[in-house]
């Protein structure tokens, strides 16, 4: 993976953590074991541009986990959808760029926050794509604990039935979710084999490694027939030492010397290229 994506992946956590402290709100851990996998796709993968969003074969995406929207809204400034300085405005009184990802952006497909929607919603955007014969992708993001939902398996079924192989789901696999380990809260394990069952290929992945990513969707784009799943096994609060695999990271905001620590955690391993 080229060493460009190596800097952006920290870039892009330094903006996250630049809005959350600004706004003293925001939800870190999550952010940032779902931000390589939003650079992927956003930088290597989906035909997406900013100024080509009423393309009918342009690829669609939807952000399920909608509360991970400081890491869209990173990524979607540095490709372009907006300002980058739009992002200091994140969560002030009548700012466009509100806690939960919404349509009014450019990029932003669907209104998510509320747990469990996008995979429905992306296996409508894919059966339509089937019935047109169209080429694009539909990718959907979603989070672990999120599986808890019933209509997530719905989602699930419905597009193991229908053959969708124009549809990606991706799984942010952190084993966290906002009280706790989703084992404990919402045993999901097997989920490889729960997943493939429904009549899907599965992939498991490092979601944390670039190229890793990078071959798992290619693989993804690949295959026929079948919808694919890529469990994308995360680290939550990846960058950050203190804030790795620490439930309560979900949505703690730093203090300001946390801020300051981890700003120059995030900006050595950016010198040294740790990846
Ligand atoms: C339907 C619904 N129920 C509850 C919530 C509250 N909530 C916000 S984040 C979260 C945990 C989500 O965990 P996970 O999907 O694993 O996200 P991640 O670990 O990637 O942050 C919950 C329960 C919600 N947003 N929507
Ligand atoms: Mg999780």
């Amino acid at each position: 993976m080229n060493d460009d994506l190596n800097i952006k992946r920290y870039d892009l956590r330094e903006d996250i953590l630049n809005m959350i402290f600004r706004a003293q709100a925001g939800h870190i851990g999550g952010d940032f074991s779902v931000c390589d996998i939003l650079a992927v796709l956003y930088f290597r993968h989906m035909n997406i541009r900013p100024e080509h969003m009423n393309d009918v074969n342009r690829d669609h995406f939807i952000m399920s986990k909608g509360h991970s929207v400081e890491a869209l809204y990173s990524v979607l400034a540095a490709r372009g959808f907006f300002h980058k300085e739009d992002l200091e405005t994140f969560s002030e009184f009548g700012t466009r760029l509100i806690g939960h990802p919404n349509n009014q952006i450019n990029g932003i497909e669907m209104n998510s926050g509320s747990l469990g929607h996008g995979l429905p919603v992306a296996v409508g955007m894919a059966l339509a794509g089937k019935l047109d014969c169209a080429s694009y992708h539909v990718f959907v993001v979603m989070g672990d604990g999120e599986l808890a939902e019933g209509s997530v398996w719905e989602g699930f079924m419905s597009a193991g039935h229908y053959q969708l192989d124009h549809l990606i789901a991706i799984i942010d696999r952190n084993h966290l979710q906002i009280s706790g380990n989703t084992e404990d809260i919402m045993r999901l394990e097997n989920l490889e084999r729960r997943i493939e069952e429904f009549g899907w290929y599965v992939i498991q992945t490092d979601g944390n490694d670039l190229a890793a990513l990078d071959n798992a969707i290619t693989q993804a784009k690949r295959n026929n027939g079948k919808p694919s799943c890529i469990i994308a096994n995360t680290v939550k609060g990846w960058g950050v030492s203190f804030m790795e695999n620490r439930t309560e990271w979900h949505h703690k905001v730093p203090t300001r010397e946390e801020y300051e620590r981890a700003m120059r955690e995030l900006e050595e391993k950016k010198n040294i290229g740790e990846c």
